[in-house]
């Protein structure tokens, strides 16, 4: 089995709403375009924590799905994230996306029971069984509360399709004894703050909901890091975690969707449970964006 190679910059993809919670399909479109016109990424991550994906309904997930890969065409690579505690919705949403062309398949790993090691590799064989598309494990303790050691890893790759994973979190111990072992397996960085270090352990590629905003910064330190221009990397490293640090003191997505406002893309609002905005914070995020763009 050969898949598309995946790898590089890309931006895991906000969601714009409109103010009651609905999706709105020409601010989703438009945060599409900014990505690839502007921020020139290499992929899009549709479907993960940034997306808002697990406050949706599966019709609503199959929308943005579509929309995504409407817009995008084949201008850049696309992965779906289709994780989810109803594997039945899983498995039709990999179908869906698989149909529609996207590069690859994410599944977080399954959240909130405590899964047992063994149930957590059936759902990804479940997912994947009936397929024909690679996937890559979003692996986000922090947010899951599921560790995977590097022999665990090794047992899910039993499954050939599984190619890659998206790792979110900052054990770089962890990290690098993955690199070692599995030097043929995709590995994106999953936080954008800790871009510089990930690279220099050799990551193919980064995952983040900055890039969005700041995925041209991105870039430089990922291409300065790879080729060795560490100090160069770290300096441009600096400028995004002064960034970085500003947004997730003023609420992580809210503050990027209206960094993107100020860059003339409707990424709208977020949907309950995430909060509205308030006039303070909206007058921070402009602050923000027009500090650092
Ligand atoms: O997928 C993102 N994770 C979450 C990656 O949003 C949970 C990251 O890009 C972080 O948002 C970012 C800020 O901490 O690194």
């Amino acid at each position: 089995m050969a898949y598309k190679k995946i790898g590089g910059i890309y931006s895991a993809l906000l969601t714009s709403f409109d103010k009651d919670g609905n999706l709105n399909e020409a601010g989703i479109r438009q945060i599409v375009r900014h990505n690839i016109d502007v921020n020139k990424v290499d992929g899009l991550y549709v479907g993960g924590s940034t997306g808002e994906n697990f406050l949706l309904s599966t019709e609503e997930k199959e929308k943005i799905f579509k929309i995504v890969k409407d817009e995008a065409k084949d201008q850049v690579q696309l992965i779906a994230q289709v994780g989810s505690l109803n594997i039945k919705e899983s498995v039709k949403l990999a179908q869906l996306v698989t149909d529609l062309g996207y590069d690859s398949l994410s599944a977080v790993t399954p959240f909130y029971y405590k899964f047992s090691f063994n149930e957590i590799k059936d759902y990804y064989n479940t997912i994947t069984a009936g397929v024909d598309n690679q996937m890559v494990v979003y692996f986000i303790p922090f947010l899951t509360g599921v560790n995977i050691s590097v022999d665990q890893f090794q047992d899910l790759f039993e499954n050939e399709k599984i190619t890659g994973v998206k790792f979110t979190a900052g054990d770089f111990f962890l990290l690098e004894r993955f690199r070692k072992a599995f030097p043929d397996k995709v590995l994106f960085a999953g936080f954008d703050e800790m871009m510089l270090p990930a690279t220099v352990l050799g990551v193919d590629g980064a995952i983040g909901s900055t890039f969005n905003v700041n995925g041209q910064r991105a870039r430089q330190i990922f291409e300065a890091a790879r080729a060795g221009n560490i100090h160069e990397a770290l300096e441009v490293q600096h400028v995004t975690n002064d960034f970085i640090s500003d947004v997730l003191a003023n609420g992580l997505y809210g503050t990027l969707k209206i960094c993107l406002q100020e860059a003339g893309v409707d990424a709208g609002y977020c949907r309950q449970p995430m909060g509205p905005y308030s006039e303070e914070m909206i007058a921070r995020a402009k602050e923000i964006y027009h500090k650092y763009f």
